[in-house]
């Protein structure tokens, strides 16, 4: 799995604006609508100021990622909740999250990133809130995605959630990956998605592109007027394929954290423990 750079993150915090601006042109959805819609949530279900989200970081593994706890903060602080990185780092940082006994605490090793729900005892995980968060802005920007062709790229952990997401909200569903096997195995989970054997053809082929994968797409192979909604890190969209596109949606972690937070705060909600 591809793990997020210090380079990746260093600017999240300053751009949520300019995020926002881009969503809201190219999908009518800000951060929080698109993380709200993701969900299945009203926007003004929950008042996000009445949540505290502390945000963990975790040395294990390759090690804090700079800016990373800080950007997930400033991610849920943008979206109206309170939010806070703990003084200390892993299962130290944890026990003095739990001390101050936030709604929410978010950490992330190199494995899994999630955002665990105090009360409801229950968490929204990161490739999961990807793919939904994707999926809604995708729907944004292409004006609902049901009945419509959709191609998902890489079968990994986004990419086969983002397949049974779209079959479960009316779209058309093919999948491909340069590894077959992965995506015949999607399509064992998901009978009504269809397999595409050539990558390459699949994308030139498509108007509609949820890319899950870290493979870089050639701009030659993307369809003049496409709409490309792609969580897939690392993003290698050059100038000429933002150009040929009519929208390509990549940010390397506000939507995906956005949603997993409103996911979190949605179990409270569900659960009326708020
Ligand atoms: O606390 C830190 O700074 C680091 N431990 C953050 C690690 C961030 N993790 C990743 O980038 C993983 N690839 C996350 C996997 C999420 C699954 N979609």
């Amino acid at each position: 799995m591809t793990r997020l750079t210090d380079n990746d993150v260093k600017s999240i915090s300053d751009t949520l604006g300019e995020l926002e601006k881009f969503l809201l042109e190219k999908t009518g959805r800000t951060i929080k609508k698109v993380a709200c819609e993701a969900v299945g949530m009203w926007e003004y279900a929950i008042d996000t100021k009445e949540y505290t989200v502390a945000v963990v970081p975790v040395t294990s593994g390759l090690g804090v990622i700079s800016n990373f706890s800080e950007s997930v903060r400033d991610v849920c602080k943008w979206l109206g909740m309170d939010a806070y990185v703990t003084e200390t780092t892993d299962v130290t940082g944890l026990a003095e999250a739990i001390t101050k006994q936030p709604d929410i605490i978010m950490m992330a090793d190199d494995y899994e990133f999630i955002a665990y729900n105090l009360k409801m005892k229950k968490y929204a995980d990161n490739s999961m809130c990807t793919a939904k968060g994707y999926i809604a802005a995708l729907d944004g920007a292409c004006d609902s995605v049901i009945k419509k062709e959709v191609l998902v790229v890489g079968a990994g952990r986004v990419g086969s959630r983002a397949a049974k997401l779209l079959l479960a909200r009316g779209a058309k569903v093919t999948i491909t990956d340069v590894d077959v096997e992965k995506a015949y195995a999607v399509q064992k989970d998901n009978p009504a998605a269809k397999v595409a054997e050539d990558v390459a053809e699949a994308i030139r082929n498509a108007d509609l592109i949820i890319n899950a994968s870290p493979a870089h797409i050639d701009t030659e192979n993307i369809r003049e007027g496409a709409i490309i909604s792609s969580p897939g890190v690392p993003h290698t969209f050059d100038e000429a394929a933002y150009a040929k596109a009519k929208t390509i949606i990549h940010d390397p972690l506000v939507i995906g954290t956005a949603v997993m937070v409103m996911q979190a705060a949605y179990f409270s909600y569900l659960g009326c423990r708020k």
